[in-house]
């Protein structure tokens, strides 16, 4: 399954900031969806400084199945726009949101933002690992019941299984995947961590 993973930019970014510095979070929920055998492509948007309607614009043409894009606080409103116009042009795909505001407010982004499909909360690499499997082998929306961590809609009501406990090993996790990524914008830290290790 083809799968966008998304760092956002919203106005303010795109007046005062250039990020070389990589996205942790996506980097290692890409890295577990390529190891479950998604094709995994990432759009860095503050390194590259693409506004909105660029990023629209390339997960147009990519025509991935899932969309998941990271989100703190300040970012939300941008991500929601963002996540309701991808919707608009492309109605068949689903749209993720994780990081720190969906994990502070699952079920009121949700209630907040039409365009978000499902509300990541904590840790993503399982939780999204789980989703992309079921829709991957098209099970109902029932079937994600048992995914914990996520919010989702069924019929216009918000549901949320409760959150799912740390990961114990993260040894068992895979490097973070810098590659799905603009070599320049993760070449430095890509440095680093292999250093770390
Ligand atoms: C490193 C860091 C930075 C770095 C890099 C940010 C980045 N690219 O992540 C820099 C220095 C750039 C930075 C800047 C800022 N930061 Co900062 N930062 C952090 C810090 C210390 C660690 C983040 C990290 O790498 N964690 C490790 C990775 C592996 O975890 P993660 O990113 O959370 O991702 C996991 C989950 O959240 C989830 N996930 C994340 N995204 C997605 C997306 C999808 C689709 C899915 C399914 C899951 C998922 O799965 C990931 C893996 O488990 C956190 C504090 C913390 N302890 O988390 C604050 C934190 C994220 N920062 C924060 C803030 C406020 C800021 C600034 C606004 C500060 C400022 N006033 O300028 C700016 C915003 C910059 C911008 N425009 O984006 C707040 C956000 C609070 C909120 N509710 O939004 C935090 C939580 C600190 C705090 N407690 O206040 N930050």
């Amino acid at each position: 399954m083809r799968i966008v993973l998304i760092n956002p930019c919203g106005d303010v970014d795109l007046q005062t900031h250039r990020y070389g510095a990589g996205h942790l979070g996506l980097g290692y929920v890409g890295a577990c969806l390529r190891r479950a055998g998604h094709e995994v492509i990432g759009i860095d948007a503050k390194y590259e400084q693409l506004g909105m309607n660029d990023v629209v614009a390339r997960v147009v043409d990519l025509r991935p199945q899932m969309v998941g894009v990271t989100s703190m606080t300040h970012e939300i409103c941008h991500v929601g726009q963002l996540c309701t116009e991808l919707k608009r042009r492309c109605p068949e795909v689903l749209t993720v949101v994780g990081g720190p505001h969906p994990t502070a407010l699952p079920q009121r982004t949700l209630e907040e933002f039409a365009g978000i499909d499902v509300a990541v909360h904590g840790e993503g690499e399982n939780s999204t690992c789980e989703l992309a499997e079921l829709i991957k082998a098209g099970r109902p929306r029932s079937a994600w019941r048992g995914v914990l961590g996520i919010a989702y809609r069924v019929d216009n009501t918000v549901q949320f299984h409760g959150p799912r406990s740390l990961i114990d090993d993260l040894d068992a996790l895979p490097r973070p995947a810098w590659e799905i990524f603009p070599k320049a914008a993760f070449g430095r830290n890509q440095i680093v961590f292999e250093q770390c290790l």
